[in-house]
């Protein structure tokens, strides 16, 4: 074998070592902020258009620690529920409603510690928040936008009291809050997985 081969070999394998651990890196990177299709961007907003209804993909997951990035395309809004809650319960709480929205935007204010018991975080009202935002053009930005929702390992307390809730490992119902599209199958499930401090680099299962 040629001194040339020889190193030409080295290199080959010193390259793959490096690979592999750049991709085992990205991998653990990767559950620590996660994208997710919240629509799919067609701005068609015809009721039974269930195409457009879907949450991608239907499982997540995610490190405690961690941040879901949800990818708002479409007139949808993110609801995620405390752990225990399940599709059937949402569908009871529905009932025989027919507003538009699942939980009444007036009851989803901005203060954490106001949320609904069962609810973990409320997103953004597509239909213009508490700042006006216009709906009025499509596609607007209030329709088309990132929510990144953080998962904490700890409870945030700011000069307010809480500011952000501890987010404990479990598995998360996230919904559209739009009555039309949850019923269409739009809502998912956020596994998110608890982090032991002495070991970071555990396997996902
Ligand atoms: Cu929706």
């Amino acid at each position: 074998m040629t001194r040339w081969t020889l190193s030409m070999m080295c290199v080959v394998i010193l390259f793959g070592i490096g690979l592999t651990a750049s991709l085992t890196m990205a991998d653990e990177d990767k559950r620590l902020s996660v994208t997710v299709a919240f629509g799919r961007g067609l701005n068609t907003a015809q009721p039974g258009n269930a195409v457009n209804h879907v949450i991608l993909p239907k499982k997540i997951k995610i490190k405690q620690g961690g941040v879901v990035h949800f990818l708002v395309a479409g007139f949808h809004q993110p609801m995620v529920y405390k752990p225990g809650t399940t599709p059937e319960d949402v569908r009871a709480f529905i009932g025989n409603s027919t507003a538009t929205f699942i939980h009444d935007q007036n009851s989803l204010l901005v203060d954490p510690k106001d949320l609904p018991e069962d609810l973990f975080y409320a997103g953004i009202n597509p239909a213009g928040g508490p700042l006006n935002t216009p709906a009025s053009a499509n596609p607007s930005n209030a329709m088309n936008r990132v929510e990144s929702m953080g998962l904490p390992a700890e409870e945030g307390v700011g000069t307010n009291g809480v500011a952000s809730l501890k987010a404990e490992p479990g598995v998360y119902l996230v919904i559209c809050n739009v009555r039309g599209h949850f019923l269409d199958g739009m809502f998912a499930l956020v596994k998110v997985k608890a982090v032991k401090a002495e070991d970071e680099d555990e396997e996902d299962d």
